[in-house]
């Protein structure tokens, strides 16, 4: 199909950015097809189109115009989006980069971030250990210890899961694995500063970054 003008691009990632805050999960897979169907490239559709519209989601129910149900839905309709959009975002890669544990700390439910950066770790030909959400300190030391991972990844979103991410930080410090498994961290309220004062060996902003950090930890 050819692509469409710019007003018309912009419209498909307008229509997939409503759906997710209107929370409507059901009409998303046909959405986000619609969308790349029609020319809209992939990375502009999950930025502008979904990842905004988390966003706006999330500063919405900062000034109570939703709560937490919307809040639901509307994640439940991104998650029925990225399912359409995986296969996109995944390349061609076929030798392994490297294998990578991820988790969502203890306390934490959230699991869109760090999906995401699994995705595109994986579309970069790593190989990914999910640990899932409210991952104990101790699951993650054993991740390092008998899963075979090159690095360990930590997501959190929460501040008040913040603690809980320095624990386990602190204790994949303190594991025998340390001296050949990498520590990273994530998550909108993680910073660079807090990454390094907890000791991890990086962090990265968003799921792009995360590849590159991935990629030039193991380089060296
Ligand atoms: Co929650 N929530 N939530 N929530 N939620 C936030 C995070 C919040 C900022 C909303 C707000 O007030 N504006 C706020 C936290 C405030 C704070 O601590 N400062 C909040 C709150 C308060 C809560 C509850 C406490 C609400 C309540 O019950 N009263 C509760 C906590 C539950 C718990 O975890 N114990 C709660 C619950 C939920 C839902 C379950 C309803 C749902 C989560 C569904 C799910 O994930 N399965 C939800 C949602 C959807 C959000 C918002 C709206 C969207 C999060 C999201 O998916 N963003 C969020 C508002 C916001 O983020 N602005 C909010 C899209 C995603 C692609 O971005 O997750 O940031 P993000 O991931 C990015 C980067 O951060 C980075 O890369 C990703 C891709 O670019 N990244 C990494 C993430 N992990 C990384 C790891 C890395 C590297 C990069 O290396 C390992």
């Amino acid at each position: 199909m050819d692509a469409g003008t710019q007003e018309e691009l912009d419209q498909l990632i307008d229509t997939v950015y409503d759906a997710i805050l209107d929370g409507r999960h059901k009409e998303m897979p046909a959405l986000v097809a619609n969308a790349l169907e029609g020319c809209v490239d992939a990375a502009d559709l999950l930025n502008d189109g979904m990842i905004d519209a988390m966003r706006e989601v999330g500063r919405q129910f900062e000034a109570k115009a939703c709560f937490v149900p919307e809040m639901m839905q509307a994640a439940r309709a991104m998650k029925s989006g990225l399912v359409v959009l995986r296969p996109r975002l995944l390349g061609s890669a076929v030798r392994s980069q490297g294998r990578v544990a991820l988790g969502t700390v203890k306390g934490d439910m959230h699991d869109i971030g760090k999906n995401l950066v699994a995705m595109m770790l994986e579309g970069a030909g790593f190989e990914i250990v999910d640990l899932g959400v409210d991952v104990s300190t101790e699951r993650f030391v054993a991740a390092a210890e008998e899963e075979g991972v090159d690095i360990v990844g930590l997501s959190a979103l929460i501040t008040t899961t913040l603690p809980a991410m320095q624990a386990a930080v602190t204790a994949l410090n303190a594991s025998a694995a340390r001296s050949r498994v990498k520590v990273v961290v994530g998550g909108a309220p993680v910073s660079v500063g807090f990454a390094t004062q907890i000791g991890a060996d990086g962090f990265a902003p968003d799921a792009s970054s995360a590849v590159a950090l991935a990629q030039s930890l193991l380089a060296k």
